[in-house]
């Protein structure tokens, strides 16, 4: 037995051991055509670790868009241990695991494809690549600031996202890479993560160059859909989302205007009301203190299950419950 005391001891004895920053993390595992693939362990030594996916470092998200780390949240190189999913028929589908329960619900999800030069994908730089987007899911319904995102459909399913490799691409060896992105606060938060996989049995319909992009390159820090406010008036109303980065890969829509009567299916005009200015006061001088002592400034995060932050908000804002993972000072 013990008592309530010693109880605390060892509860903190264990804290140590576990992410530091539970709020946030990336993509743990993949099921690739029915088969199960661990990925890189970003807690543990990366000495004699080996895994189709390649390494990333932290659970941190990425809030600079331009950052050489924006491929796969990681300097884009593969380790000694670097494996490949082989054998991945054309046409079959890819599930990313999150660490459950992802707690952002508010973002877009992105799949990407970048194919690699030579027999493997292993010793190729990620920033050396060039990325196409086969999957995307923005605002599912309801408004900006009140809306169903592909993130929550990322959590409701598990907190898993399944992207279909298109049957058209061609054969070789690519980077599959899963993102996901959070606007709950701003700079919005990216969560990139990829992996190795070798494509059989493929098409023949090269991505187009106005579909391709570098990463970092892909996104400005000033895109529509990095930069948008859920938490003004305009928000609450607003619609239309922009999803981020190149056309959908094979999707008609045409950056160059080739096509004048066509209805390209990515948004042309930028909805102005849903393009918010970041909060001049953003969180820089958040005490981020991880002992409950502090105040949380604006946009920070205030509370949620496992948050063991500052649960009170700098003045004027109010510590706001978003979801039960996460609440946040506005
Ligand atoms: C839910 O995700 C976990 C990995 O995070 C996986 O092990 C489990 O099989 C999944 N459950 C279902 C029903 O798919
Ligand atoms: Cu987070």
């Amino acid at each position: 037995m013990f008592s309530s005391t010693q109880l605390l001891a060892l509860t903190l004895a264990v804290l140590p051991q576990l992410p530091r920053v539970i709020a946030h993390g990336g993509v743990l595992s993949y099921n690739i055509a029915g088969k199960t693939y661990n990925g890189w362990q970003p807690y543990n030594t990366p000495v004699g670790q080996s895994s189709i996916q390649r390494p990333w470092a932290t659970y941190d998200p990425i809030q600079d868009a331009t950052l050489s780390t924006v491929a796969c949240n990681d300097d884009g190189t593969s380790p000694d241990g670097q494996l490949t999913a082989t054998s991945v028929p054309a046409g079959s589908k890819i599930t990313a695991y999150w660490n459950q329960v992802w707690p952002h619900p508010y973002g877009p999800m992105l799949t990407y494809l970048a194919q690699c030069p030579g027999s493997s994908c292993t010793g190729v730089n990620a920033q050396s690549l060039s990325w196409f987007k086969i999957d995307e899911a923005g605002l599912l319904s309801g408004t900006v600031g009140n809306g169903y995102w592909g993130s929550g459909k990322m959590i409701d399913q598990n907190s898993s996202w399944t992207s279909t490799i298109p049957a058209s691409v061609p054969s070789g060896n690519y980077l599959i890479r899963f993102e996901m992105i959070a606007l709950h606060s701003l700079p919005a938060q990216l969560y990139p993560e990829c992996a190795q996989i070798q494509i059989t049995g493929g098409g023949s319909r090269a991505p187009t160059s106005a579909e391709l992009v570098k990463f970092p390159g892909g996104y400005s820090n000033s895109d529509p859909g990095l930069t948008v406010n859920l938490y003004t008036n305009e928000a609450q109303t607003e619609t239309t989302y922009i999803i981020p980065g190149p056309p959908l890969y094979n999707s008609g829509a045409s950056t160059g205007g080739s096509s004048p009567g066509s209805s390209a299916s990515t948004p042309v005009s930028v909805p102005t009301t849903s393009v918010a200015t970041k909060p001049s006061s953003t969180p820089a001088s958040t005490p981020t203190s991880s002992s409950g002592q502090g105040t949380a400034a604006q946009w920070a995060q205030c509370g949620g299950q496992g948050w063991t932050g500052p649960t009170t908000c700098a003045s004027p804002y109010k510590c706001n419950v978003v979801n039960p993972y996460y609440s946040q000072c506005y």
